[in-house]
């Protein structure tokens, strides 16, 4: 079983709009752990950084504006195949495409207002994870309600 971790963003746009609470609680309620939390606001620097492989599209200048226009609050949840379990969740990039039942096909409209971030490998999990959080900020515990949610 793949125990893993993966950085989860709740956009601008989410907190904004006052969605925090609801999408956290979709992934808080599948029985992912959340193992680090805080609220913060994103300079070009990060937001360079955190989105590398879009520098030079079309898109980055409006989505480097957008993710360090407001505060936004980052996460990083673990559980059983936690990368694949919140991409599942979030649905399509565009919203106009994301199935109903996940977060962006419920709650979003826009490609570029798409509310939620979730890593999309491990590799690039551990490495978005290090951008946002110090090793002390992530902390281990253990849930007794785990038993009930994963056969170990
Ligand atoms: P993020 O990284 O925000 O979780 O989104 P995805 O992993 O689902 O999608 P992505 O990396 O392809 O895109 C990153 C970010 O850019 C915005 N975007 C993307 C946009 O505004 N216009 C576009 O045409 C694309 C492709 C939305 C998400």
């Amino acid at each position: 079983m793949a125990i893993e971790r993966t950085l989860v963003l709740v956009k601008p746009d989410g907190l904004q709009r006052g969605l925090v609470g609801a999408i956290v609680s979709r992934l808080e309620g599948r029985g992912l752990k959340i193992v680090a939390m805080k609220l913060m606001r994103l300079d070009a620097a990060l937001a360079r950084r955190h989105y590398e492989a879009h520098v030079g599209k079309p898109f980055f200048r409006g989505l480097a504006q957008f993710i360090t226009s407001s505060p936004l609050v980052a996460m990083v949840l673990e559980g059983k195949d936690a990368v694949e379990v919140v991409r599942r969740a979030m649905g399509d990039t565009d919203p106009v495409k994301a199935a109903p039942g996940t977060i962006r096909g419920d709650l979003g409209l826009d490609i570029g207002r798409n509310l939620v971030h979730g890593s999309d490998s491990p590799e690039a999990a551990e490495r978005e994870v290090a951008l946002f959080f110090q090793e002390g900020e992530v902390l281990d515990y253990r849930r007794d309600v785990d038993p009930w949610i994963t056969e170990s």
